[in-house]
């Protein structure tokens, strides 16, 4: 009964609330499905950025753009094969002003949290879970409002030394 009442009573505040508790259903299940395009769920008004990650550590594409207040979703594709324990990639968007080789350092043995240590998320604007060959992972976030170039990178040991890095331009 309370449970019914909150459901009215967020979808007469929050229509968008409906939509998102339906489509949580066929996502969990198509997430089964290497097949499936991860990047067409959720609906909304994100604009999805696929950037596909591999075995020579690189982002593909590693120039990206946005307005500033755009609702962006990126999806990184793991298309290598070395296994995720050793070539895991991540997507980790820095605010700006932020050290990349600091973030990296701090990084690199926060295996146990996927290569994000809780002591830097504050300088992150998003991030991504860890992929492994064949997987994908995505983010959400907001454009910046301020405009200018914002890095990101991938913080799994090593990567962002190698070049595992690229750029957000918001214009
Ligand atoms: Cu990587």
């Amino acid at each position: 009964m309370r449970t019914a009442c909150l459901f009215a009573v967020l979808s007469l505040l929050v229509p968008s609330f409906v939509a998102a508790t339906l489509l949580a259903v066929p996502s969990s299940s198509a997430a089964a499905d290497p097949t499936t395009d991860t990047a067409r769920e959720g609906g909304a008004a994100a604009r999805v950025i696929q950037i596909e990650v591999g075995d020579n550590m690189k982002f593909m594409p590693a120039a990206l753009t946005a307005a500033p207040g755009e609702q962006i979703r990126v999806v990184i594709k793991h298309v290598g094969q070395m296994p995720k324990v050793a070539m895991g990639h991540n997507f980790v968007l820095l605010k700006k002003g932020v050290d990349a080789q600091g973030v990296a350092d701090k990084c690199s043995s926060a295996r146990d949290t996927e290569f994000i240590a809780p002591s830097v998320k504050h300088q992150l604007l998003a991030s991504t879970t860890l992929v492994g060959p064949g997987e994908t992972a995505e983010a959400t976030f907001v454009a910046p409002s301020v405009r200018g170039d914002y890095q990101f990178i991938c913080t799994f040991t090593g990567h962002f030394a190698l070049g595992m890095k690229g750029t957000l331009t918001v214009k």
